[in-house]
């Protein structure tokens, strides 16, 4: 079998990547030649476990190929990216965009399917449109499926292979027909619906996850306020056979959980009300976190802070939409001076080149990504280099030790 992969971002390469592991003929379709020449040369882009060995051994085979234009195949799935627009809703383009760089390769049998996060009723009013004026009937002439990517960044290909998959289709034999790639490769089970079920069901979970953090988060101002540990409570609570409260940090990142649920929201505005609080509590934390430190650092004289990663969560290098990097620049705006930090980031984004950069001369070690590289740390062997031994800890992963002060978001012992 012949599949067309459009978009070869931490979805798309990934599934073609595991596409052509099975023995599939894989075409990788990007519209920018860099990733092209990067996957042809055994190369990849991004951070994501295990993907450059699998990468480099299939394209070794011959297996998969990268290239700028799709071509014809059996099967073309459609993984490109779904920002928000200005006004937070779904921004289709790339969709559109996608669908008719690939539309002149359709021939009638093919499997089109959408695995990008999208909008409830996209698929019904974007995308069938747009292969209907083709001239295709399709159902009959071809079949249709949303089948939402659903796999964490840094586990992916584990995901990929082992979740269950939700397939929704435009008719129950397109549903069948996408269904039968996935069996190929899925050892989850494959759970067939409609294409509205299956949008929504895929915001519902990233949804579900935002508002979890987001009680978490309440949880930190709400205890901070009454000078309780925020974390004991958590973790109390936790045992509980029926609780599980997810973990409080400096705000939620990400191209999923800080996106998605505004697709919810902007389609149906008067009855998403918790969906939108939980947006905006989880969006508040950077700025909580800012004048956390405002107040630790209130008696020196220009202080000098050392921000300890910028991604959007750890042991990965994404950026996108990173309550980090939020921290980091709405510091500086009020003329902190910064020294910021990242193992894992490889892109210019005015950081240091090493942690004694970031610490020598410090008064304050924000803590903002639990990187492995930070939780292994000897950290106290660094605060030696610091003006002042004192650490804010955003993700609450440190150990407190005798001559280091670890000041946790939500518990600071008073
Ligand atoms: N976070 C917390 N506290 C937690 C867990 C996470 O503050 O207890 C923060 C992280 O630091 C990060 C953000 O939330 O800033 C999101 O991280 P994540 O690990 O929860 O999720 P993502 O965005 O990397 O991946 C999610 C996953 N969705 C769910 O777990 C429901 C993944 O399965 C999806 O495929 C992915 O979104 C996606 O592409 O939609």
């Amino acid at each position: 079998m012949k599949i067309c992969v459009v978009g070869l971002g931490y979805i798309g390469l990934p599934t073609a990547a595991i596409l052509a592991s099975i023995g599939f003929n894989v075409v990788g379709v990007d519209i920018n030649p860099k990733i092209i020449d990067l996957v042809n040369n055994k190369k990849i882009h991004i951070e994501e476990t295990d993907l450059e060995e699998v990468v480099a051994t299939v394209v070794s085979k011959g297996n998969l190929v990268a290239k700028t234009q799709p071509e014809e195949a059996d099967a073309f799935i459609v993984a490109v990216p779904t920002p928000k627009t200005e006004d937070n809703a779904c921004e289709v383009k790339y969709i559109i965009s996608a669908m008719k760089s690939l539309i002149p390769y359709l021939k009638k049998g093919n499997t089109v399917i959408v695995e990008s996060t999208i909008a409830p009723g996209t698929m019904e009013e974007v995308v069938l449109p747009l292969i209907e004026e083709a001239g295709f009937l399709v159902g009959k002439d071809l079949y249709l499926a949303h089948c939402p990517e659903r796999v964490l960044p840094g586990k992916i290909l584990f995901e990929i292979v082992n979740n269950d998959r939700i397939v929704g289709g435009y008719t129950a034999l397109c549903g069948s027909k996408a269904a039968d790639i996935y069996k190929a490769f899925t050892k989850g089970n494959i759970l067939i619906s409609s294409l509205k079920v299956a949008e929504m069901t895929k915001l519902v979970e990233n949804t579900f996850r935002d508002i979890n953090i987001a009680f978490a988060n309440e949880l930190v101002k709400v205890c901070d306020e009454l000078n309780i540990n925020v974390h004991e409570v958590i973790q109390l609570a936790n045992r509980h056979p029926r609780v599980n409260i997810l973990q409080p940090g400096p705000g939620v990142g990400g191209h999923c959980l800080a996106i998605d649920p505004y697709y919810i929201v902007s389609k149906a505005p008067n009855s998403a009300k918790l969906t939108a609080t939980a947006r905006e509590i989880n969006s508040s934390m950077p700025i909580y976190v800012v004048s956390k430190v405002k107040e630790l650092v209130r008696d020196i004289e220009n202080p000098r802070i050392a921000a300890l990663g910028m991604t959007y969560k750890e042991n990965i290098d994404d950026v996108r939409e990173s309550p980090s990097l939020e921290i980091i620049n709405l510091l500086m705006k009020e003329n902190y001076e910064v020294r910021c930090y990242d193992p894992h980031v490889t892109k210019n984004l005015g950081q240091v080149k090493n942690l004694d950069q970031a610490i020598e001369g410090a008064d304050l070690i924000l803590l903002l990504v639990a990187h492995n590289e930070f939780v292994n740390l000897n950290l106290e062997a660094y605060t030696k280099k610091m003006r002042r031994p004192m650490v804010f800890d955003t993700k609450n992963c440190l150990e407190r030790t005798n001559n280091m002060q670890v000041i946790y978001l939500g518990w600071n012992e008073r």
